[in-house]
Formats: C-alpha cells, sequence, structure tokens
C-alpha cells in the first residue's frame, strides 16, 4: 500500500506521518517512511539544489524538471522495491506537489505536468493521499518557528503560496476516491484520530479485494 501526505508548508505532514508509522509498525505493519523531493541517495542531492535559498537564480522550468528527476529515482530505488517487499510506504509529497506548487504556484503547463508526472512515476499512483488542509499564513508561521529559517520555496510571496493550496484544493476535488482533505488546523491527535479511521477502511478494503 502506497499512502502519501501532501499540503502547504507546516501543514503538520511530518507529524502525522510519524505518528502513523509508529501505529502501524505496532501493529506489525513493515513501513518504508520517505519524503520528496529526496528520499534516495540521489535524490537528497537534487533536494540540496531544489532548496538552497542560495539558487535565487534557478529557472521555474529546471524546478520543474529537477522535481521530477528526484522522483524518477525515488520510484524506482526506493518506492516499488518497497512495495515489492510487501511494506505499506509513507511519502511527504509525490507527484500531486508538482501539479500544485509548479502548475498552479509557478504557473507552468499542466498537461505537460501531468505528462512528466506519469514519465517520472513509471504510471504509479498513491492507493491514498491525504490532504492537510491549513490556511498559508498559519503554516508559514508554524515552519519557520519549528525551523528558524525559511527555505527558498518557503520565501516565496503569500499570493505564491495561496496559489498552491487553491491547487491542492482543486486536485482533491477531482479525486475523491484517493484524496481526503484533513481540516490540519485541529490539534495534532485530532487529526491522527481522523487519518487512522480512514485508513483502517482502506486497509480492511486492500484485503477484502486481496482475498477475492
Ligand atoms: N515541492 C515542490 O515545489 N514540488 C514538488 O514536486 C515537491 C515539493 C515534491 C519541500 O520542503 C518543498 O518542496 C516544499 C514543496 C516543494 N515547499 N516548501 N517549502 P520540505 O519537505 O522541507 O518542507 P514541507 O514539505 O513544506 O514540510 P514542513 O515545512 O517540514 O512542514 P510539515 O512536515 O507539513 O509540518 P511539521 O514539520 O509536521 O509541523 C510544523 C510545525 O507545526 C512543528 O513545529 C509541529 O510541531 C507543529 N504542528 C504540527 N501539527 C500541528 C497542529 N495540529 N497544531 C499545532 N502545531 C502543529
Amino acid at each position: 500500500m502506497f499512502i502519501t501526505f501532501e499540503g502547504t508548508e507546516g501543514s503538520g505532514k511530518t507529524t502525522q506521518i510519524n505518528h502513523l508509522a509508529n501505529k502501524l509498525s505496532d501493529a506489525c505493519y513493515s513501513v518504508q517512511n520517505t519524503r520528496e523531493p529526496g528520499g534516495s541517495n540521489i535524490g537528497d542531492q537534487i533536494r540540496e539544489i531544489l532548496l538552497s535559498p542560495a539558487n535565487e537564480k534557478l529557472s521555474a522550468t529546471s524546478e520543474l524538471l529537477l522535481y521530477a528527476a528526484s522522483r524518477a529515482q525515488h520510484v524506482r530505488e526506493i518506492i516499488i522495491p518497497a512495495l515489492k517487499n510487501g511494506k505499506i510506504v509513507i511519502s511527504d509529497r509525490f507527484s500531486d506537489a508538482t501539479v500544485a506548487y509548479q502548475g498552479y504556484g509557478r504557473n507552468l503547463d499542466l498537461v505537460l505536468i501531468n505528462h512528466l508526472n506519469q514519465i517520472a512515476t513509471d504510471g504509479l499512483a498513491p492507493d491514498l493521499t491525504f490532504l492537510l488542509n491549513l490556511p498559508v499564513e498559519i503554516g508559514l508561521q508554524r515552519a519557520s518557528i519549528s525551523r528558524g529559517k525559511l527555505d527558498r520555496i518557503e520565501r516565496e510571496s503569500l499570493e505564491f503560496h495561496e496559489r498552491v493550496q487553491d491547487g491542492y484544493l482543486a486536485i482533491a476535488k477531482e479525486d475523491t476516491n484517493r484524496i481526503k482533505i484533513i481540516d490540519a488546523t485541529q490539534p495534532i491527535d485530532v487529526i491522527f484520530n481522523e487519518i487512522w479511521s480512514i485508513l483502517k477502511v482502506k486497509i480492511s478494503l486492500i484485503k477484502v479485494n486481496h482475498d477475492h
């Protein structure tokens, strides 16, 4: 099973992923926790380029291609082998992020992005995606408090982050079966209980399908 978490900056993805990975491990599932950009050694090197505030000159097109390159490596080196080994893979961001950030945020062509995602993922799509929905100002505030500094993308304008947020909501509307919107203004444990109850249903559905 392949689960992804999406949302704007500081929406609580890392916090929820850590809780979820612990809960699944306690329930004797084998879990692979990963993230984008990065996830693989080569992907982590690409991540450095993408997030370094020093790389102000990085063009929108170069940025798009680097996210795709990181994903292509991540899928082939980490995600597919883990799924083949029967693990539950949880990724902090995946292809929806490119649609939201480079498509809606940077206004790059959505048809091109979908095609590029298809190539990068080799057609792999998550079984379930949690979209943590939080007003962007709150998220940016949380991110800057927790890390003390903002990366290259976080330094973008509020309008940019608002376009990303709108993008995520538009993507979620198109695929309500896969993408579950979670109100991320709630306390951490309330959010987690919501995620866990959705996931339990999904796991039992997958088990039923598998048994038949
Ligand atoms: N990006 C892109 O443009 N295109 C792509 O294709 C991909 C990514 C894949 C990756 O950054 C950047 O790359 C990202 C999108 C772009 N943009 N930026 N910047 P990243 O991986 O370093 O950062 P992030 O994904 O934005 O995550 P984050 O800032 O680390 O936030 P988070 O993981 O969602 O939140 P958190 O670390 O769990 O929580 C943040 C703080 O809030 C922390 O102090 C928590 O204790 C606190 N928190 C968490 N939940 C709550 C609740 N419920 N209440 C109160 N406080 C809370």
